[in-house]
């Protein structure tokens, strides 16, 4: 079902006007509103009225979460705070968190866009929604649950932590739809054959899964061992937060990105030009409606590309491809590009081994080393060590074929890598560390 017809089946000559019209409205907003636009706009010799048309958003100057930061915490909001009812934070794991900020109107376009991405997921009213993002400064949590209500489902708001417990309540309240990070959804699977609970005799029908990278080869593994569908959600907190991007159930092909609301841009990080659609590149979102934390295209950091080909599920909203990474985090180990999400992917191809790892980047001199600590499944654990040589030799060999970069596989035991309830940790960068 599609929640919001009108908007999301837009003829793009339509669509265009509308983001133009938005467009228009929001450079004039912040040139008076956020003193920090101002003196950006100025300085690039941009006036509101120069943007006649959507072509012109090239000469706007980009934001960076550095801009952010250096604003901390409350120096872009464009709206006083008697209008401000709501404060989240990003999910950094050091330094200051990344403080934004939601209006009345703003937290009803985030429950329509969850609603539109809940439904775009299959899931309608008498469906039963579980929510394990987390629930607190990070947008996950109440993001779905404003959705969830908005669409006229119910919500069951478990928030993060005891697994165990969560099995539980998914056996016993019957939900059909999971909600939380794709590590967190393989971790269920793993306690529950822990308990003896089989995911064939619980009503879990889809599951809406993001907040981190993941792969298709993931997918499979998560669809495989849940007895679900499982669809990828893309976000960040400086846009709203989730409800940015979605597959639809039909395809299970791309994300949708709500484009009436966000315009979207795909540059090359290096040169800061647009690339066209097709090509992999950073994803620059410029937010059109947000009222109290408006950004001018934000670089997300996000690798992805855009294909505005049409969808058999009616939308004419396009499609961003699964993300690859992040053009932050993209490892460059001796000079070749590495993301992680290239390395999970070898790894899932490769029987006996676990889809729970970690990258380790360090440096031996002038050369960065890689390190891929991987688990092996219980069965091949219990191999001769001969065995488990071999497959560690047979892990580096094809990481070399495909992705040209040598790395060092160090196999681990079962349940060795740390689990976490929110974001997986999946790159130990100790150059960062030491210098
Ligand atoms: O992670 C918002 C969210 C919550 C999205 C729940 C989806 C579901 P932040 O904490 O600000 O917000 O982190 C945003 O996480 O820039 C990406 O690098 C990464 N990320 C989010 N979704 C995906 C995804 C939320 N589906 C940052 N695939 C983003 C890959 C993702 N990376």
């Amino acid at each position: 079902m599609i929640y919001d017809i009108a908007n999301e089946t837009l003829p793009r000559e339509d669509l265009e006007a509308l983001q133009l019209r938005r467009l228009q409205a929001l450079v004039e907003r912040v040139y008076h509103l956020v003193p920090f636009y101002r003196r950006r706009l100025d300085e690039a010799g941009v006036k509101p009225e120069d943007i006649r048309s959507l072509a012109d958003l090239e000469h706007l100057p980009f934001t960076t979460k550095q801009d952010i930061r250096d604003n901390y915490p409350f120096g872009l909001f464009a709206v006083p705070m008697e209008q401000i009812v709501r404060i989240h934070a990003s999910s950094g794991t050091t330094g200051k968190p990344t403080p934004v900020a939601y209006t009345q109107r703003d937290l009803n376009t985030w429950a329509d866009l969850m609603a539109r991405t809940l439904s775009a997921a299959g899931v309608h009213r008498g469906d039963i929604v579980h929510i394990a993002y987390g629930y607190g400064l990070f947008t996950g949590g109440l993001g779905f649950h404003y959705g969830v209500e908005r669409l006229g489902a119910a919500v069951i708001p478990v928030s993060g932590g005891q697994t165990r417990r969560q099995i539980m309540l998914i056996q016993d309240f019957g939900p059909t739809v999971l909600c939380c990070t794709p590590s967190f959804a393989l971790y269920l699977a793993e306690v529950a054959q822990e308990m003896g609970v089989d995911f064939r005799h619980t009503k879990l029908r889809v599951g809406i899964f993001g907040a981190e990278p993941w792969s298709e080869a993931m997918r499979t593994e998560i669809e495989a061992r849940l007895h679900l569908d499982a669809l990828d959600i893309y976000g960040l907190s400086e846009i709203i937060g989730p409800g940015v991007a979605v597959e639809c159930i039909e395809a299970k092909h791309g994300l949708h990105l709500f484009e009436d609301h966000f315009l979207p841009e795909i540059i090359d990080p290096v040169t800061l030009k647009r690339l066209p659609p097709g090509e992999l590149g950073e994803l620059v979102i410029t937010t059109l409606t947000k009222e109290a934390f408006p950004l001018l295209r934000y670089r997300t950091r996000d690798i992805t590309a855009i294909d505005y080909a049409p969808c058999i599920c009616g939308r004419t909203l396009a499609r961003i491809r699964r993300i690859q990474g992040r053009s932050d985090d993209m490892l460059i180990i001796r000079g070749v590009n590495v993301f992680p999400s290239q390395i999970e992917a070898v790894l899932m191809e490769i029987p006996g081994v676990a889809p729970h790892y970690q990258l380790i980047v360090d440096r031996q001199g002038p050369l960065d080393t890689l390190e891929v600590a991987v688990e092996v499944d219980e069965a091949t654990f219990t191999d001769e060590v001969k065995g488990l040589q071999a497959l560690a030799k047979r892990i580096e060999s094809r990481i070399k074929d495909y992705l040209s970069v040598s790395v060092q596989v160090r196999l681990v035991e079962p349940r060795s890598i740390p689990r976490s309830e929110g974001k997986a940790q999946r790159v130990v960068d100790k150059r960062r560390l030491t210098a």
